[in-house]
């Protein structure tokens, strides 16, 4: 069974992939000029770093078989969401809703759907906040609207995820009950380091403008 079978499909495989690479482009360009209009506005980084990465083809394969779908072209524009996949790695959670809310404003993408899996993570204890967007690609004669899946998540989140795709995938998703139980505990343990993270940094944040208006108190006088 094979995911191309004649030249036509091969075309249009290319042209597709040709449309993900562009909305990449696209979308990775847009999130890095808001990160650094914050950082020209705010003095701070919202996003930490961008990965972005097209889905290989066997991975898409295995997806559409995964979900009961025949292999072809059309169902895979239809039903694999994360061709064409950025990762944006935050500091802090309040850092990950800031951003989503910055995106959703901006009036070239659209929201297709959001799937928060921090107020409600996966049974593995995945926790991250997805945005499915399209974005227009303009061409010479036309203008196609082609889907980004945006993943946002912490550094923290980011670590626990990576990890866990890879034993994931070493049991090929049959993990001993025993190995599933500690990654679940070690999300916790992410979460609650996301949580001390944020309310040290808000106490640092708290700190420094107290001793700054001490500093402008103590010049008045
Ligand atoms: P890969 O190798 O990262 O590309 P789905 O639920 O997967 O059938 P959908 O709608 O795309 O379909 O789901 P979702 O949940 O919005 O996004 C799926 C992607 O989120 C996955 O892509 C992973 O990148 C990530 N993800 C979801 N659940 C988990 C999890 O439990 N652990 C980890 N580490 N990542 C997760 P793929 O295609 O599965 O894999």
């Amino acid at each position: 069974e094979n995911a191309i079978k004649n030249y036509e499909d091969v075309d249009s495989w290319k042209t597709i992939m040709f449309l993900y690479n562009s909305a990449l482009k696209e979308v990775g360009t847009k999130l890095e000029i808001l990160n650094d209009e914050f950082q020209h506005v705010h003095k701070y980084n919202p996003i930490e770093h961008i990965k972005t990465r097209v889905k290989t083809p066997e991975s898409i394969v295995k997806k559409l078989r995964k979900n009961g779908y025949e292999i072809s072209i059309e169902n895979m524009v239809k039903h694999v969401n994360d061709i064409a996949g950025v990762r944006l790695i935050c500091s802090f959670t309040s850092d990950i809703y800031q951003l989503g809310e910055m995106i959703g404003n901006q009036s070239d993408l659209k929201v297709l759907a959001i799937k928060d899996y921090i107020k409600r993570p996966k049974t593995s204890g995945y926790k991250s906040y997805h945005m499915l967007v399209s974005v227009p690609i303009f061409l010479s004669d036309s203008v196609v609207d082609t889907k980004v899946e945006i993943q946002i998540r912490t550094i923290a989140m980011d670590f626990w995820a990576s990890l866990e795709h890879k034993i994931y995938y070493k049991f090929e998703g049959n993990a001993p009950e025993y190995i599933s139980r500690e990654l679940r505990e070690c999300a916790e343990m992410v979460s609650s380091l996301d949580e001390k993270m944020l309310s040290l940094n808000r106490a640092i944040l708290d700190c420094l403008r107290e001793q700054e208006e001490l500093r402008i108190s103590t010049k008045r006088n």
